[in-house]
């Protein structure tokens, strides 16, 4: 009796474990890393520290009024002319900015001056090598995994090992 209970407790560790590691990869970055997004910090060497993942997530700290956050194209990035080119604007001075999509971000602010004085850079968000959380299982989810070595098919296979464990846990 007290070895099943053990055994149980060790199988939803395990699998707490697994989860952990498998899905809560997001990191957080303070953008500037001094934890100001300001003039007099250069950006472009802040930007290339890190490579950044799907999932991650940029904080912006400044003081409200003083700053801004303007998610832009790489155009609109390299002219700081935000009459056109612009994707999102965060002036809260606490931004929390997800990076949902594996694709070039580039970022401004976009008070007077500050654009072309060095508050902007763009960096590159790659998708992660782990297994992602999908956001809502879809018929296709429980189609069979992809062969091993296709990278596009793991995030499924994972996600039903996943499922079929809770099903055991369940059971
Ligand atoms: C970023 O990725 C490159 C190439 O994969 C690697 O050489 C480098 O060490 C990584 N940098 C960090 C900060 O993880
Ligand atoms: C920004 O671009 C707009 C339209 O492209 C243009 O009318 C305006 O003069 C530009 N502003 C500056 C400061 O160059
Ligand atoms: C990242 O992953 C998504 C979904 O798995 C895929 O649609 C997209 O093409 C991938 N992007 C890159 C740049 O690999
Ligand atoms: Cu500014």
């Amino acid at each position: 009796m007290a070895s099943n209970t053990f055994a149980f407790l060790f199988s939803i560790l395990s699998f707490l474990s697994f989860f952990t590691k498998t899905y809560v990869q997001a990191r957080e970055y303070s953008v500037g890393d001094n934890g100001r997004w300001d003039q007099g910090v250069n950006y472009l060497t802040w930007s290339q520290k890190y490579n950044f993942t799907v999932g991650d997530v940029l904080v912006f700290i400044y003081v409200k009024g003083q700053h801004n956050v303007y998610q832009v194209t790489e155009e609109t990035y390299r002219s700081c002319n935000s009459s056109s080119g612009v994707k999102a604007i965060h002036d809260s001075g606490n931004d929390r900015v997800t990076l949902t999509e594996a694709t070039q971000y580039w970022f401004i602010c976009d008070t007077k001056g500050h654009c072309k004085g060095g508050m902007r850079f763009g960096i590159i968000v790659e998708n992660s090598t782990v297994a992602k959380m999908p956001s809502a299982p879809s018929p296709d989810d429980f189609m069979p995994p992809a062969p091993a070595g296709n990278g596009a098919g793991r995030g499924r296979s994972w996600w039903v090992l996943g499922v079929l464990f809770g099903l055991f846990l369940v059971a």
